[in-house]
């Protein structure tokens, strides 16, 4: 089946592996942070964490969606995105992104570098939507 032609025209933002746990769902907390590493991609003012690093970064960066599944996409259209308080995790370098739909994600990398490329791009994703 043949991509819609948005899809082509695209730019790949950023992709890599990043640690996340997903702490919402649609504004209900969830019970249990169960983190793990995956293949993150930021593309077209969408965010979308695959299921397994291993076999989602066999993919390759572009159309990733061909080889592995997405675990969660999350719209930046409407979403905020901060530095996790100190009570959310014992982690460190850990930022809290929430939905517009009142979902809500952890995500961390023990790399400041890394986590800090990351919190920009996903903020410019935000601020550009917000901006149209
Ligand atoms: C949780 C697990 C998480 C931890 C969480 C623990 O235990 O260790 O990694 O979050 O801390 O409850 P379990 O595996 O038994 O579910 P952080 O790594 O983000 O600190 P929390 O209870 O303080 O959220």
């Amino acid at each position: 089946q043949a991509s819609p032609p948005e899809e082509k025209t695209k730019t790949l933002d950023k992709a890599g592996v990043l640690h996340r746990t997903k702490t919402a769902d649609k504004g209900k907390r969830l019970r249990k942070k169960h983190w793990s590493a995956s293949w993150t991609v930021l593309e077209g003012g969408v965010l979308t964490f695959f299921k397994d690093s291993k076999t989602s970064a066999a993919g390759g960066l572009r159309q990733p969606s061909k080889f592995s599944t997405p675990e969660y996409t999350v719209e930046l259209r409407g979403a905020t995105l901060s530095w996790a308080p100190k009570d959310k995790s014992s982690r460190k370098n850990v930022l809290e992104l929430r939905s517009r739909d009142g979902s809500e994600y952890l995500i961390q990398h023990d790399s400041e570098a890394i986590i800090s490329t990351w919190h920009k791009a996903i903020a410019q994703g935000i601020q550009e939507l917000s901006a149209e």
